[in-house]
């Protein structure tokens, strides 16, 4: 008679012996880890509702259902590859997401090379709790141990006893096969449930609240919520694969045709005032400020400001208070695309690595035509951002990078700005002029731990905090800048150069309580929108003539048509769907996410991509208005980020200027 203390031993005994106690341990610890996941992302409207949970379960019955085909041991080695594999997609998804607020895709991946140049910064991204993703592999270890001691014991008692006689040899063998039945029937019967489980509440979640959502793909956040991680990852695959291998959707004669007036319409609005032409044949200097952000211009910490330099100048140059950086996924290389080509970035990866092959009307093409010559400066190397294939295609005549500057001051991840700037304008000098030169810095790059030789601002309370740092970084990009000026002014370029300096996106520092505390106030959702989505644009003109605060709602995406217009080149025979700044007329600025504003109004669309379920400010008291007077512009900021999309993706330009071509 078995006594109570044996009915514990037992059950555990039966569990292990269960032979599907592996498989089930396996799916519970992978969906806790994409709990762990899920509860560290820390986004503003992702619920995880019990059908999401369900689509998780789901989802892990369908990338490992075929794990239960095989034997035992194959069996157990199986999930311990798919444990890893699946560790180190989410391990990998939560510090992208901690950076870049978004998910791994396909053309990121790609990138590869570029997120191991990260280096120091993922170093930072990394957190100790995270040990939580590897806790299992040593559960894990301890239980395989544990098994393969109790089965070795067992055999041995086994082989202690009797060989069994021929005939109960024949019947291991038919037993076999019904195992082997009985696997295939278990295998297939999880791959139903699986499929039905995560298929089902999908197709409930598109056909009700995510209605459209896989056909706009505005944000890979809405499409997670939909799908979760792992059929996250697979739609991206699918998604890929589609674009690249399979047929390019063809774009109907309508399509275009919207396309074609919606440009025809934009021209004319565009149309040119008295500041048409007035800097002509000037020289261009464009500087993109990397993660200069618009929140602390103007601002001081312990009575000493944070941009002296760039403050000094805003006093005879045009500073715009509401330009947006209009970035998605390709950050630097968005900000640089955008301001270029006047098109919106894509909704995942960068256009600089997914469509360089592709035709655009960019402002270095243009002005080179305008016999410019023309140079993008960046200290670092080439092939980031697919840089020395995509320059080449914007038509420029030259590209200097990392290997053409010399490492006299290193710091952060390259060449110092200060150097940077001082060796630019040495080039700029052998330049024939006029020049279009685009320059873009990288001192200021997260992590932003500049060494302590060159931190000139007592950050106080925030001291040793990234936000801290971060304003250190600034401090020294503004220095930087302050000498590039004086610089200009010694070369004589001062009188004769257009210039021109943004930032490129924001900064990675998501924490609220770090703005609150700067800025000394709190922070509503629609001032924390503005904060992370504003960069200051300077413009100096070469007299110094129109110098003021302008705060009409303006982006990345007017950069390119408001150069031209200062320059006498008219933007109408191209492509681009950015504002003329210098132009009078209403200003619409669309973003990535499909956030937009007018300068009245600003909408703050929901993951789930739903328009109603988004806000709609009312930007003259900054409180939520009616969702309705939202709908209109909002039908505008999707059409025209769809527009852009096309253009790019089915390389739109040359068909339709040929078409232009025609017509006439
Ligand atoms: C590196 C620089 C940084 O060349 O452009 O890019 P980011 O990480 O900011 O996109
Ligand atoms: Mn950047």
């Amino acid at each position: 008679m078995a006594s109570s203390g044996d009915k514990p031993k037992n059950f555990f005994k039966k569990l292990i012996n269960y032979r599907n106690f592996e498989y089930i341990l396996f799916t519970l610890i992978i969906f806790f880890k994409l709990h762990f996941l899920h509860d560290n992302l820390h986004a503003r409207y992702i619920d995880m509702s019990l059908l999401d949970d369900v689509i998780a379960i789901g989802s892990i019955l369908l990338v490992s259902f075929w794990t239960l085909w095989l034997p035992r041991r194959g069996r157990a080695i199986a999930l311990i590859i798919l444990n890893v594999l699946l560790t180190g997609i989410i391990f990998s998804d939560l510090v992208y997401y901690r950076y870049f607020g978004d998910f791994i895709t396909v053309p990121v991946l790609l990138q590869a090379g570029q997120v191991g140049e990260l280096g120091d910064s993922i170093q930072s991204l990394i957190h100790l709790k995270d040990l939580w993703l590897v806790a299992d592999w040593i559960i894990w270890l301890a239980i395989h141990i544990g098994l393969l001691f109790y089965r070795r014991t067992r055999a041995r008692k086994q082989t202690s006893g009797n060989q069994p006689p021929y005939s109960q040899a024949s019947r291991h063998g038919s037993k076999r096969n019904s195992l082997r039945l009985s696997r295939f029937v278990t295998g297939l019967g999880v791959f139903v449930l699986g499929f039905v489980i995560t298929m089902g509440p999908i197709r409930f979640y598109a056909k009700t609240w995510a209605v459209g959502l896989f056909e706009g793909g505005w944000w890979n956040i809405s499409l997670y919520n939909v799908t979760g991680l792992l059929g996250f990852h697979y739609y991206d695959a699918y998604r890929y694969a589609k674009e690249h291998h399979g047929d390019k959707p063809e774009l109907s004669d309508q399509e275009k045709d919207t396309i074609r007036e919606w440009f025809q319409k934009a021209g004319d609005e565009r149309a040119n005032d008295g500041t048409f032409g007035a800097y002509k044949e000037s020289n261009v200097l464009v500087v993109q400020v990397e993660a200069f952000m618009n929140f602390m211009i103007g601002k001081e910490i312990g009575g000493q400001e944070i941009t002296p330099n760039f403050n000094k100048l805003m006093q005879d140059s045009l500073y715009f208070s509401n330009y947006f950086h209009q970035t998605g996924q390709g950050r630097t290389s968005d900000a640089d695309f955008s301001s270029q080509s006047s098109l919106h970035p894509l909704p995942t990866g960068s256009v600089f690595v997914r469509y360089p092959d592709h035709t655009y009307d960019t402002l270095p093409q243009i002005l080179n035509q305008n016999g410019y010559e023309t140079g993008a400066f960046h200290a670092y190397e080439g092939s980031f951002w697919n840089r020395i294939n995509m320059y080449k295609a914007m038509g420029y005549d030259h590209f200097y990078s990392k290997k053409d500057f010399k490492m006299d001051e290193s710091l952060g991840w390259s060449l110092g700005d200060k150097s940077f700037f001082r060796q630019s304008l040495v080039k700029m000098s052998e330049e024939q002029q006029p020049f279009y030169s685009f320059l873009i810095t990288l001192s200021s790059h997260h992590p932003y731990s500049l060494p302590a030789s060159v931190r000139q601002l007592d950050t106080g309370e925030f001291k040793d905090t990234i936000f801290g740092n971060y304003l250190e970084s600034i401090h020294y990009a503004d220095a930087a800048l302050g000498e590039l000026v004086e610089g200009m002014k010694r070369d004589g370029l001062w009188d004769n150069t257009i210039l021109y300096v943004y930032g490129d996106h924001d900064n990675s520092i998501p924490e609220q309580a770090d703005y609150e505390k700067f800025l000394g106030k709190p922070l509503t959702e629609l001032d924390m929108h503005q904060i992370m989505n504003q960069v200051p644009l300077l413009v100096h003109l070469p007299d110094g003539k129109a110098a003021g605060v302008y705060d009409q709602p303006a982006g990345q995406l007017d950069m390119a048509p408001s150069l031209l217009h200062l320059l006498g080149i008219s933007s109408k025979p191209y492509y681009m769907m950015g504002n003329n700044l210098f132009a009078d007329g209403d200003k619409f600025v669309v973003l990535r996410s499909g956030a937009f504003t007018d300068g009245k109004l600003y909408y703050i669309p929901s993951p789930d991509n739903l328009f109603d379920n988004g806000t709609c400010y009312d930007l003259s008291s900054k409180v939520e208005t009616d969702i309705e007077k939202c709908r209109v512009p909002h039908e505008e900021a999707k059409k025209r980020l769809q527009i852009s999309d096309n253009l790019i993706m089915s390389n739109l330009i040359p068909e339709l200027k040929s078409g232009a071509a025609s017509a006439q």
